[in-house]
């Protein structure tokens, strides 16, 4: 956010990395990710109840530098992360490892909750791909975690929120929603009184079901623990100890989008076995149709 000051990573809204680290035991930690202008700074303010994350439409994202603030909900501390583009497809260069890096100190020693924020009505190519990114940028585990947090929720008029998830055609919304384990509220950001606090009351529903789930226990990698291990040193961002950590950051990214391609390949061959299994006469014919083909092949190349 714009005038507030620059921690050493990233911009703290409000309090400082100590206090951070003495709230982090206790503090429940959300984290928002999805593509750009789908409104996550915008829930930010609304879990918290005051602006202090910048919210505006605008062609590219307000949000310059991951940020992190504070509140309360029920005497439970709240502590929410907002993040800059690090979730599109074009998002690759320098600038991108050191915005994920702060994410992962912000929210050291792991969220609870991955806040995967999306326009009620506008799933599109650009979703997907941010879903995506943060398998790439967290790991795949991150999934177990996440919860769907649909914006526009005025958008429904007197629909109800369940029916449209239920309703929906659009196939790559569903598979996410299954893939949360249906785990998903709605948010009208310009909600304020009464409505705000009982949207934020079926979020927290939400949240606590997730966390029984887990029996407490936050989402954590190998990479938390170096943020972890950063953060407690205090090394500044320009020193040695920053560079190889965002290294690192760097080398997890690279890391998981290889898990991610072995895993589709392997998907598609699984699903390939699927189908020869249940279509045995089909694939028998297939396969004596390619050796057919290929020994013409042989037999017109080889004069
Ligand atoms: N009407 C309406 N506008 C919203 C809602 N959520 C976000 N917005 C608007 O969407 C625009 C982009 O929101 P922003 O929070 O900056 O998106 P971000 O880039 O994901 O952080 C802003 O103009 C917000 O006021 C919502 O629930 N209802
Ligand atoms: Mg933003």
């Amino acid at each position: 956010m714009e005038g507030l000051p620059r921690s050493t990573y990233g911009t703290m809204a409000k309090g400082s990395v100590e206090d951070n680290r003495i709230a982090s035991s206790s503090s429940l930690r959300l984290v928002l990710v999805g593509k750009s202008g789908c409104g996550k700074s915008a829930t930010g303010n609304s879990i918290l109840c005051q602006t202090v994350f910048e919210s505006k439409l605008g062609a590219q994202t307000m949000t310059r530098r991951c940020q992190e603030a504070t509140g309360t909900w029920n005497g439970r501390n709240i502590m929410v992360v907002d993040t800059p583009s690090i979730f599109e497809a074009k998002a690759k260069d320098q600038d991108m490892y050191e915005d994920i890096g702060d994410c992962y100190l912000l929210s050291v020693p792991g969220p609870h909750v991955f806040l995967l924020v999306t326009q009620l009505g506008r799933f599109t190519a650009q979703d997907t791909v941010a879903v995506r990114r943060v398998k790439e940028v967290f790991g795949v585990g991150a999934m177990r975690h996440m919860v769907v947090l649909f914006t526009h929720k005025e958008d429904l008029g007197d629909g109800s929120l369940d029916d449209y998830v239920v309703n929906t055609d659009n196939h790559s919304l569903r598979s996410l929603i299954q893939e949360c384990g249906r785990r998903y509220c709605g948010f009208n950001n310009r909600a304020t009184g009464e409505e705000q606090r009982e949207q934020l009351e079926e979020l927290m529903a939400v949240v606590e079901s997730l966390e029984r789930e887990h029996q407490g226990a936050y989402y954590t990698n190998n990479l938390y623990f170096d943020a972890q291990m950063l953060k407690e040193g205090m090394v500044s961002t320009t020193g040695l100890e920053y560079r190889r950590y965002l290294a690192k950051v760097k080398a997890y990214v690279e890391k998981q989008k290889r898990i991610l391609k072995e895993t589709q390949v392997s998907n598609v061959l699984l699903r390939v076995r699927k189908w020869m299994r249940s279509n045995i006469g089909l694939s028998a014919f297939l396969v004596i149709c390619l050796l057919i083909f290929l020994a013409l092949l042989i037999k017109l190349c080889i004069p």
